[in-house]
């Protein structure tokens, strides 16, 4: 079986930098019955929407199965577990608190504590509630001010007990890929003006949400148990196609519309500077203020990375994807691409001088995997991860401040409109059975976080 190794002398050989594994609520829970529906249980009702037609009734059914999804976390020697709380669990339609939805992740978060894995919380990995998105959902200011109150909740039940707490996962999927391009929930909207417009003001609304919880999370939560407070956001390095000048403007572009557009907010309280070239009518609506609320301090600023995007020339949006092509594609279509992770932490990192501390929220591969006589052998995955913790070592040595790594996923989970069809899991799911199996990645992974920890035993004793 193949390993993962790294430098010996490495920051992330060291017990202070943290492992764990990652997953959201939507995409593993089930249990529909127990919490409101959210905008993709209605966009999976609709055609053509999930390849499989599938949706998230059952999904990993976490919800019944969430000790013995502990005890496998544990069992792979994690420092950390970072989860989604679904908000429709936690907030009923008429705005009283779900006890039973709040309770579930209370015990969760305990269980993992009294184990000695840390929990890292995200408030909103894009399962809006329906009754929310019944009243405009990101188009309307007001789900902003939910949002808020919603964090509050989660605040005072949870705050003291968990380690770190993000407001949103990839605003930009639930803005871009949700309002503009379509392709993911809740669709865009009929009368709400050009997708562009409606992409752009579900941003704004979203980037307003992470501002006003901060600010509310920044005075619920002080003193020495305060989590962490910040935002997992996506990132991909946007090159040319060709050195034209035309698709080299193209691909500047891309990178302020996909990387900047949200984390620039939020450390400036300033909009990249292609806000200016958006037709007006196409800019969102700003109120006076907006811009200080969105710019909160943040303690840490979780990046997620999967591949690097080719932009080229496109008269009439600016700048259009140009698909990956080749050998070694994975079955999401994307390029392996581990230099770009050093890439786009070294970009970032020169241009922000106020740039907090980072973690690798997520990173993992999508890989055809087979479950034969209870092994997987994901050869390609191990590779994926080796050279991608290789890529954050590379960051840290040219001076990038990285805490810490989330594989993604810990287990095979509903990838949106793909549904069941794409494999993320360092653990195989028989969606059938729901029987869970260690794929030969996580295996692996076990093998460098134990050793780590072994090793750490080993210098304390002699101490
Ligand atoms: O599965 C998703 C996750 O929900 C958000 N980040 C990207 C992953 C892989 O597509």
């Amino acid at each position: 079986m193949k390993k993962i190794t790294l430098p010996y002398h490495s920051v992330l050989s060291r017990p202070t930098f943290v492992y764990g594994v990652a997953t959201s609520s939507f995409q593993i829970e089930g249990d529909i019955a127990g919490r409101e529906p959210c905008i993709w249980d209605t966009f999976c009702e609709q055609p053509n929407t999930i390849k499989d037609n599938s949706n998230g009734d059952t999904a990993c059914d976490h919800i019944h199965r969430w000790q013995d999804d502990v005890d496998l976390i544990c069992e792979l020697g994690v420092d950390a577990y970072r989860f989604s709380i679904a908000w429709g669990r936690v907030i009923k339609a008429n705005g009283e608190i779900n006890h039973t939805g709040l309770n579930f992740y209370i015990k969760l978060v305990e269980a993992l504590a009294k184990r000695g894995v840390q929990s890292h919380v995200t408030l909103y990995h894009w399962d809006l509630p329906q009754y929310l998105e019944d009243k405009g959902g990101w188009l309307n200011r007001e789900t902003a001010y939910r949002f808020a109150d919603y964090a509050g909740v989660v605040a005072d039940a949870l705050g003291s007990k968990v380690s770190s707490i993000a407001t949103l996962n990839e605003p930009f999927c639930s803005a871009y890929l949700g309002y503009e391009a379509g392709i993911h929930a809740p669709g865009p909207q009929p009368h709400a003006g050009s997708r562009r417009k409606q992409g752009r003001q579900a941003a704004h609304h979203l980037l307003l949400a992470h501002g006003l919880a901060l600010q509310l999370l920044r005075q619920r939560l002080s003193g020495q148990n305060a989590p962490q407070l910040g935002v997992v956001l996506n990132f991909s390095p946007c090159h040319p196609l060709t050195d034209s000048t035309a698709d080299r403007e193209a691909a500047e572009f891309a990178h302020q519309y996909h990387n900047l557009w949200y984390l620039q907010p939020m450390l400036t309280g300033t909009y990249p500077h292609i806000h200016n070239q958006l037709a007006s009518a196409d800019r969102p609506s700003i109120e006076p203020g907006d811009m200080d609320i969105i710019n909160q301090p943040l303690d840490f600023l979780g990046v997620n990375y999967y591949t690097r995007t080719v932009f080229k020339a496109n008269e009439q949006h600016g700048f259009s994807d140009v698909p990956a092509t080749g050998d070694g594609l994975t079955t999401m279509g994307w390029e392996v691409y581990a230099q770009g992770l050093t890439e786009i932490l070294l970009t970032l990192d020169r241009q922000f001088d106020n740039l907090p501390p980072i973690y690798i929220t997520e990173n993992g591969v999508a890989t055809d995997d087979v479950c034969d006589k209870n092994e997987v052998n994901d050869v390609m995955r191990v590779d994926y991860f080796q050279s991608h913790l290789l890529a954050v070592h590379d960051a840290i040595e040219q001076g990038v401040d990285i805490r810490g790594y989330f594989a993604w996923s810990l287990m095979d989970n509903f990838e949106w409109a793909e549904g069941y069809t794409q494999r993320f899991g360092i653990v195989y799911v028989d969606y059938a059975t729901q029987r869970r199996t260690l794929k030969n990645s996580a295996k692996a992974l076990q093998q460098l976080f134990l050793a780590r920890q072994s090793q750490h035993h080993a210098v304390e004793d002699i101490c």
